[in-house]
């Protein structure tokens, strides 16, 4: 289905002829992702006017009918279903997006694959590295567009940072110090949710948060060589969300902490916790080079520190200087707002649909800029260097895809 833009009767948008396809989206998740990605679906074609293509909200799947009715009410999603496989299967779907736990990735996004669906999957891709990879080689396979859903790629700030690295602003890189800390499973009485268990999630802390930060060391630094680390559970057995009464032990780390080894001889401490008593989602990170450094902080995501000595300022008044990204010239501004008028973590989302949308229309790349299934297997791969390295106790371990 295409529809003509015309003359906007608000004058608000130019004139055009331009004819906009339709891309018909089947959701797998109706909760917080859900939530995200209708979001951005529906933001996505007015924000990016005029868009590569339309999203048509075909169907939303999940288990519980009555909040997957309820969500389809709420997004505008014409049809539900209760099982992945009818929506996968759905002729009306081009776009398959799967924003179910952790546990439901391979299976519904190979399926999709078989079916010729292109597909957005939330991070992290898989449970460990053989599961992504089962993933990727479905895509591979199939020729679809892939994407992993890492986020952050899509900050404006983030962005920045990759632009000046690659532009060898800081020049050789030395360091890159990343830490991703919550607070939320503090309290000993928080239940054993699917974030909480191996065969669900995979991991905790590591693939929920580390991912991000692994994602973000090999998209602004490069491929680490060699990772060693240490994972800690701190409290091991918690109320069980499903039985009631009972406890249940908890199989997953709920923080590590890890050095890195990059091939371009850089160095790199990566952290994350769930147990960090005042941070809320404070993804954070500082790259230093030799010609200066740059520090980000998700918690204030459109400001980049940034520190160039040779680029500004005299040798008495150098220091770090605090950049609002939101000139029109900084990356994703020019279809937001006059500088100085920011953005939210929900408009990261609005930015990485687009850059899909406008790969599977126009043919183009997802990478280097949105994660592809690639980017999501070698972050499970180093998730598993990580928790090898730290059963070993420490020793390290070589990154080998
Ligand atoms: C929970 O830890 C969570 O929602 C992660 O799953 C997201 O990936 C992260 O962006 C925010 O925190």
């Amino acid at each position: 289905m295409t529809e003509r833009v015309g003359f906007v009767t608000m004058g608000i948008a130019e004139s055009s002829d331009v004819e906009i396809p339709a891309l018909g989206v089947g959701m797998l998740g109706y909760a917080f992702m859900g939530k995200a990605h209708s979001n951005a679906f529906i933001k996505m074609p007015y924000i990016f006017w005029p868009p590569p293509a339309r999203p048509r909200l075909v169907a939303i799947a999940g288990r519980d009918q009555k909040a997957v009715g309820e969500a389809a009410r709420r997004f505008g999603y014409a049809r539900t279903y209760r099982r992945w496989q009818d929506l996968v299967a759905d002729p009306d779907v081009q776009v398959f997006d799967n924003g179910a736990p952790n546990d439901l990735h391979a299976a519904p996004c190979i399926a999709a694959a078989q079916a010729g669906k292109h597909i957005i999957c939330e991070k992290p891709l898989a449970r460990d590295a053989a599961e992504a990879k089962s993933m990727l080689d479905a895509v591979e396979k199939a020729n679809v567009k892939h994407s992993c859903a890492f986020n952050y790629r899509f900050v404006p700030a983030i962005r920045l940072a990759r632009d000046l690295i690659e532009a060898g602003k800081l020049g050789r890189i030395f360091h890159f110090r990343a830490t991703y800390l919550q607070e939320w499973i503090t309290d000993p009485e928080f239940p054993v949710v699917w974030r909480l268990k191996r065969n669900r999630a995979g991991s905790g802390a590591l693939g929920d948060l580390g991912a991000h930060i692994i994602d973000l060391a090999r998209y602004l630094i490069g491929e680490p060589r060699e990772v060693n680390a240490l994972t800690r559970t701190f409290i091991s057995t918690r109320p069980s969300a499903s039985r009631p009464g009972t406890r249940e032990r908890v199989d997953v780390d709920d923080a590590f902490i890890s050095m890195f080894d990059f091939a371009n001889g850089a160095v790199g401490t990566l952290e994350a916790s769930r147990f960090a008593r005042g941070r809320k989602n404070a993804n954070r990170f500082e790259i230093n080079g030799e010609k200066g450094s740059i520090a980000f902080n998700l918690e204030r995501l459109n400001e980049l520190e940034v520190y160039l000595p040779d680029e500004h300022g005299t040798r008495e008044a150098t220091g770090f200087t605090n950049v609002l990204v939101s000139e029109s010239y900084h990356p994703f501004w020019g279809v937001w707002w006059p500088h100085g008028h920011v953005i939210g973590w929900e408009h990261l989302f609005v930015h990485e649909i687009h850059h899909f949308f406008d790969a599977i229309v126009n043919d183009r790349a997802v990478a280097p800029h949105g994660a592809t299934f690639v980017d999501g297997y070698r972050a499970a791969v180093i998730c598993d260097a990580i928790l090898a390295s730290a059963k070993g106790r420490g020793t390290p371990v070589k990154v080998t895809y």
